[in-house]
């Protein structure tokens, strides 16, 4: 995309391929600020959290602050998971100018916003992200449309940023264009005839998959894709590291996938807008004291 793409383009491409990337997103100063974090806190990468355990769960309890060690497995570098208690840099990022509009839009206003995740995640020579997702995936968030009407419902919005240039051999995330759609499973997505959700048991990077499409990323562009597409990252060949920050947007009703607590400095910090993406659903019990709803 140019930056002369109007809302009809941009449309018209998300809904094809099922991604869209946002050339120099981010702001310079605030790209050097999530750098200047991410050395502040080299010594975490270099010793990184436990890789043994079940996948999907945050299982170290090493915490940063309000910012936890995590992986989601033996082979995705670290994730500094809750980022958005990493400092006021990161909470810009919550309604950022740059994506809120379009995430608004295909998420659909009617369903309001909810943050379900936020990381950064450091990964070095070796690391990768295996296959996953697709159009034949029956989980709640992977919708895209609303299929009478034809309107917008997309249950979740990936918006990755590159910290540093992504290119050839930096382990770019992968992805195959229009797989939301796709009604055929993925091969590498059918075991034994069924169908499944990711390939952890694999072991192995999603570069090589039939029909994968490496996107290369200069430090400041943003991918945004909808989490139904059948995706993953190439095994990062390359010495050095790579850095991302991503951070997965949906309708208020999923919310959260941890479910992080705001900290005390966070809830008080918090714009109403912003609040209203954090926390959608004010926390109700006779022992809170009442708390006012997040304006709109
Ligand atoms: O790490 C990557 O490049 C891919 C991340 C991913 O799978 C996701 O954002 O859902
Ligand atoms: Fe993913």
């Amino acid at each position: 995309m140019d930056g002369t793409s109007n809302d009809r383009e941009l449309d018209y491409l998300f809904d094809l391929q099922g991604y869209l990337v946002l050339p120099g997103a981010l702001a310079a100063g605030d790209l050097a600020a999530m750098n200047r974090w991410v050395d502040d806190h080299w010594s975490y990468v270099q010793d990184p959290p436990s890789r043994e355990g079940p996948r999907d769960q945050v299982k170290e309890g090493r915490w940063i602050g309000h910012v936890e060690l995590h992986s989601y497995g033996p082979d995705d570098g670290v994730n500094f998971q809750n980022i958005v208690e990493g400092g006021a840099v990161f909470e810009r990022l919550i309604d950022y100018p740059a994506w809120l509009p379009l995430v608004s839009r295909y998420v659909n206003s009617v369903n309001r916003l909810s943050l379900h995740e936020n990381l950064l995640n450091v990964r070095t020579r070796g690391g990768f992200l295996f296959i996953h997702s697709g159009g034949h995936v029956p989980l709640s968030y992977m919708t895209f449309r609303q299929h009478n009407t034809g309107a917008w419902m997309v249950g979740q919005i990936n918006v990755l940023m590159a910290l540093n240039d992504i290119g050839p051999g930096d382990g770019p995330t992968v992805l195959v264009p229009g797989s939301h759609k796709a009604s055929e499973v993925h091969p590498r997505l059918e075991v034994e005839g069924k169908p499944i959700t990711s390939a952890n048991h694999e072991r192995q990077g999603a570069g090589n998959a039939l029909g994968m499409r490496e996107v290369h990323l200069r430090a400041g562009d943003v991918l945004l894709f909808t989490d139904a597409m059948t995706h993953g990252s190439a095994e990062r060949t390359n010495p050095g590291y790579r850095r991302t920050v991503l951070y997965r947007y949906s309708p208020r009703h999923i919310r959260t996938r941890f479910n992080y607590q705001l900290s005390p400095g966070l809830r008080e910090r918090l714009t109403p807008e912003r609040r209203a993406i954090l926390e959608p659903v004010a926390p109700r019990s006779p022992d809170l004291a009442p708390v006012s709803p997040p304006v709109r």
